[in-house]
């Protein structure tokens, strides 16, 4: 499971460049449609295209991004079917179904993903890097089989030193100019999602008819 990590997935300087130069996309203006007919302004609708910025902050209200700091992007299952079908799973309850149906089958994966969560949050707080670069459209890849599962931090294509007078904490709310990128506010809603998860899991384990069918196998066997 790919999920885009931070409240904003485009530069500031995208944002200053496209309201210097406006350059529609007719790309975006379609992908647009297909999920809402009815996000495009009557000027968009006139033009068939919608700038960049506009497509990436529709984007983020849509999903997740902008409320939980981090969206879904796609998943591969075991089964070998994939899917990227998550552009509007935006609550957390939709995102805890989500998680369940991943790791459906793996049992020992949603503890052993938390815990490498809380390690990755941990080694970023001490980070010098962390501290000095903002972190945009970076992803966490959830990888697991039976024996394992690990998260892997990947996608820097838009991870950029922040400018000498300005400090971030990756937790604070997001201005033009003040670089903050949500990273740890996404970690953080992840580690409470996995939580939730875990907690669910273990309580449908509990459940007395389950307990009773669980207990009736072991003395079967
Ligand atoms: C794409 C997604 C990518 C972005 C891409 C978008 O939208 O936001 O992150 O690439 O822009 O089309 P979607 O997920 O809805 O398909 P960058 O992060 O590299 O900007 P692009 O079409 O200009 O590559």
């Amino acid at each position: 499971m790919d999920c885009k990590i931070g409240v904003r997935t485009y530069l500031e300087e995208e944002l200053a460049k496209a309201k210097e130069k406006t350059k529609l996309r007719k790309d975006m203006y379609e992908k647009m449609i297909q999920i809402d007919p009815k996000a495009p302004s009557d000027e968009e609708h006139r033009s068939k295209g919608v700038t960049k910025p506009r497509y990436m902050i529709w984007r983020e209200t849509i999903s997740s991004t902008s409320t939980l700091g981090f969206r879904v992007d796609g998943v591969k299952k075991a089964d070998g079917t994939s899917s990227k079908d998550f552009k509007t799973t935006k609550t957390r309850d939709q995102i805890v179904e989500a998680f369940k149906d991943f790791t459906n089958s793996f049992p020992n994966a949603p503890a052993r993903y938390l815990e490498r969560l809380k390690n990755i949050r941990a080694t970023l707080v001490e980070s010098h890097f962390f501290r000095t670069h903002e972190l945009i459209g970076s992803s966490l890849l959830f990888v697991h089989d039976k024996r394992r599962a690990s998260i892997w931090m990947i996608d820097f294509a838009k991870t950029v030193p922040v400018p000498d007078n300005v400090n971030i904490d990756h937790a604070s709310a997001w201005k033009v100019g003040n670089h903050e990128d949500g990273y740890l506010i996404g970690i953080d809603n992840l580690i409470s999602i996995f939580e939730t998860v875990i907690n669910d899991n273990d309580s449908l384990f509990t459940n007395p008819s389950i307990e009773k069918t669980v207990r009736q196998d072991s003395l079967a066997t």
